[in-house]
Order: C-alpha cells, then sequence, then structure tokens
C-alpha cells in the first residue's frame, strides 16, 4: 500500500493523463473562434480530422482533458489505498438479502472518507450486474427500489456524495484540503466518488465488474454521466433528468429551460463547475464543446439518457439535441444501438417505473435479453439537426 502525500499531488482527468493542473493553458473565450454550428468531436485540436481508432483515442483524451479545463475541474488519480471498514450488515426482507454497509478510507493518510451500501441476495447467483446510483442507497426511501434491483437479479449498490464534498461552496472542507493542487469542482469530486465505488465494488466476490451501471438524478444525474465518462469500467451510465452540465446543450434551449448563465451563476450552482465555465457567458458560441463531447466520452459503452417530457428546466430539447449529435460518435465507434434516450410523460422525478425501465435497458444491454422498452417519444421531433458534419469514414 503506498501512501499518497497531499502535497504535489498530480491532479488528472483520466489515470493515463497526469499533468499538474498549474502548468495547463488552453485557449481564453476571446481567443477561441465563435461557431455556428455544434463543435465537432471529431475535430482534433491541431485541426485534422480523426480517421481511425487510433485517432479516436487520442481525441478521446483531448476531449477529456478540455472538459476538465473548461467545465468540471481535474481529478485525483485512483488513491490506490482503498480501504474498506465494516459498518453493519443488516438482514432483510425474512433474510433474503443483506444490506452491508462500510466506509472507504483513502487518499492521503486514508483522510477521504465515504460511506457506501449495498445489497447483497442471501444466495447471489455467481457473480451478478449491479446497478449502482449516485445515492445513499441504504436509506430507506430507496428499498423499493433495492428490492426491485434484487429481484431482478442485480446487486444494488450507492453512496454518499457529501461525504467527499457538501452541496454548497466552501472548499475548506471534504476532500478539498486534502487535494490542494486540484481544480476539481462539486460534480468532479462527486464523480470521483462513483469512481471509487466501482474500485470497492471490484474487490467484492458477487460483484460482475463487466456489467456495472451506474445512475443519479438531477445533479446526481449529472454526476453519474460525467463518471461514466472518466470511468471505463461503467458499462452503461444512466443520466436521468440531468439537464444542464448533464446530458442538456449549453446552447440549444427548449423554453424554460435553465442556460449556462443560470446554471453558473453567483446564487446557484457555480461551485458545482470549474469557474472558467462562467467565462462563457454570453459567448456559448466559443463554448469548443458542448454535451455531446460528455457523452462521447462514454461511447462505446452504452449511455441511456432517462428524460421527462414535461421536464422543461432540464431541457429535453436540448438533450434531444445532444442526443442526436453524439449519435455520429456512436457510429463510428460501431456502437450504433448503444446510445439511447427515452422521454416519458411528467416532470422532474425518479419514480420506481423509471427504474423499471433503466432494468429494462440493463436487461438488454448488460445481459443480452430482448429490450422491452417501447419506443418512446421525442419532445421536438422536428426539430432541425443541430450540425453539419458527418463521421468520417474508417481507414
Ligand atoms: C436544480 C438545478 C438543476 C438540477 C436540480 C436538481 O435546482 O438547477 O440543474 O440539478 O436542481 O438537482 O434537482
Amino acid at each position: 500500500m503506498h501512501a499518497v502525500t497531499a502535497v504535489g499531488i498530480l491532479c488528472l482527468i483520466m489515470a493515463s493523463s497526469a499533468e499538474n493542473t498549474k502548468d495547463r493553458h488552453m485557449p481564453t473565450v476571446d481567443q477561441l473562434p465563435e461557431l455556428d454550428d455544434l463543435p465537432d468531436p471529431f475535430r482534433m485540436n491541431d485541426g485534422s480530422r480523426v480517421a481511425s481508432r487510433e485517432d479516436w483515442t487520442r481525441r478521446r483524451r483531448e476531449i477529456a482533458e478540455m472538459l476538465a479545463y473548461y467545465e468540471y475541474g481535474h481529478v485525483p488519480p485512483p488513491p490506490g489505498n482503498l480501504q474498506a471498514k465494516p459498518v453493519s450488515s443488516q438482514p432483510l426482507w425474512d433474510a433474503k438479502a443483506t444490506l452491508r454497509r462500510v466506509v472507504l478510507e483513502m487518499g492521503p493518510d486514508h483522510r477521504a472518507r465515504m460511506n457506501v451500501g449495498l445489497f447483497v441476495p442471501s444466495k447471489p447467483r455467481g457473480k451478478m450486474p449491479v446497478l449502482m446510483a449516485v445515492e445513499p442507497v441504504w436509506q430507506e426511501h430507496l428499498w423499493p427500489v433495492a428490492r426491485l434491483a434484487l429481484d431482478r437479479g442485480y446487486l444494488f449498490a450507492g453512496y454518499d456524495r457529501h461525504d467527499l464534498d457538501k452541496d454548497d461552496a466552501d472548499r475548506s472542507d471534504g476532500v478539498h484540503p486534502l487535494y490542494p493542487e486540484c481544480d476539481w469542482a462539486s460534480l468532479a469530486v462527486w464523480a470521483w466518488g462513483a469512481m471509487r465505488l466501482v474500485d470497492y465494488l471490484t474487490t467484492q466476490d458477487e460483484v460482475d465488474p463487466s456489467k456495472l451501471a451506474l445512475t443519479g438524478h438531477s445533479r446526481a444525474g449529472k454526476t453519474a454521466l460525467l463518471a461514466g465518462a472518466l470511468d471505463e469500467r461503467i458499462a452503461l451510465a444512466a443520466p436521468h433528468c440531468s439537464g444542464a452540465g448533464g446530458a442538456g446543450s449549453y446552447r440549444v434551449y427548449g423554453s424554460g429551460a435553465e442556460t449556462l448563465a443560470i446554471i453558473t451563476g453567483k446564487k446557484a450552482f457555480h461551485y458545482w463547475f470549474q469557474p472558467r465555465l462562467r467565462d462563457f457567458v454570453g459567448n456559448v458560441d466559443r463554448l469548443p464543446f458542448d454535451q455531446h463531447f460528455l457523452k462521447a466520452l462514454v461511447a462505446p459503452r452504452c449511455i441511456v439518457s432517462l428524460e421527462a417530457l414535461a421536464d422543461h428546466w432540464a431541457n429535453p430539447l436540448g438533450t434531444q439535441q445532444m442526443w442526436r449529435a453524439v449519435q455520429p460518435v456512436f457510429d463510428f465507434l460501431g456502437a450504433a444501438d448503444k446510445n439511447v434516450i427515452y422521454f416519458r410523460p411528467g416532470g422532474h422525478d425518479m419514480t420506481i417505473e423509471d427504474w423499471r425501465v433503466l432494468l429494462d435497458y440493463c436487461d438488454h444491454f448488460l445481459l443480452g435479453k430482448p429490450l422491452r422498452v417501447r419506443q418512446s417519444p421525442l419532445p421536438s421531433p422536428n426539430a432541425e439537426e443541430p450540425f453539419r458534419w458527418t463521421p468520417p469514414t474508417l481507414r
């Protein structure tokens, strides 16, 4: 076990690209061109266009770095010293299942602490798929979901993101003092927590590490999508009503949608984001990415974007257009069917029916079962395609 010291720690967006954040420079808003189209995910920073799988690997790194620099901040590498301290083991439902609770202790001097819960059936069927949520799943209001997941053959797991960073602008608590070199904002901290949940789960005998799905609702949905983008161990990322900073666009808005200007406002949620994102207020056409870039990092793994037609604040139109704009990346990577969007009627909440639909998708994509979900309507089926570029043909 190696000790990680707080001083001089390297922050990175993915384990393969360590760099000190202080040394990084990317163009400022006024140095960036104004774009009249959604940015092209296949256009490399040097102006050339992706033409091979190898090019995409390089482009993927560029995109990850761009999103870290301008939008979410850089996360530290996996701590490598994670210890799981047992908290409790509670039999449930006539001892048909157990709720295991542990605290993960990790990072500099093991001072980063995060509560985790895992529901396991008493008779696990070999190595099982896991439905993970950016939620403290041990809380009783989530037990019906746990029961549903277990009945459907999944383990159910989650964590308390607020153990790492409370949902406020204070950077003097949680993990921030442990990683003084890291410019990560709250969504990145919370996503890093999801990755540590994966670290833990992959040490558990009952877990099939190739069948991990991660979901979350709203701000937890933004977190789930970001974690899915950063961590290739997550086979399926399912942001639910995630909106701005998640699966919703910063450029294309339906009426009543939360905008980049609103969400990064001083009285709103600026601390969820790297402060540079706020520089694009009034200059959104200069943003060198939109959220289809975040989704592109998940490809060719699976995204199931779960949405609600009347959740206007979460921007159904802009979310639909991001789904369309990332499809060429899934096509290019030979995963055309893995870019899913599902709109149900209704507003901003995650109902048991939503969890059921998600499990239907998990059954299909993780377990190879026929897809049970019916085709859902789009909020704006006649909206014009928001881009003019096409996927490159493979060399
Ligand atoms: C809203 C916020 C949204 C969304 C939501 C939630 O107030 O503006 O972006 O994250 O909270 O998390 O419920």
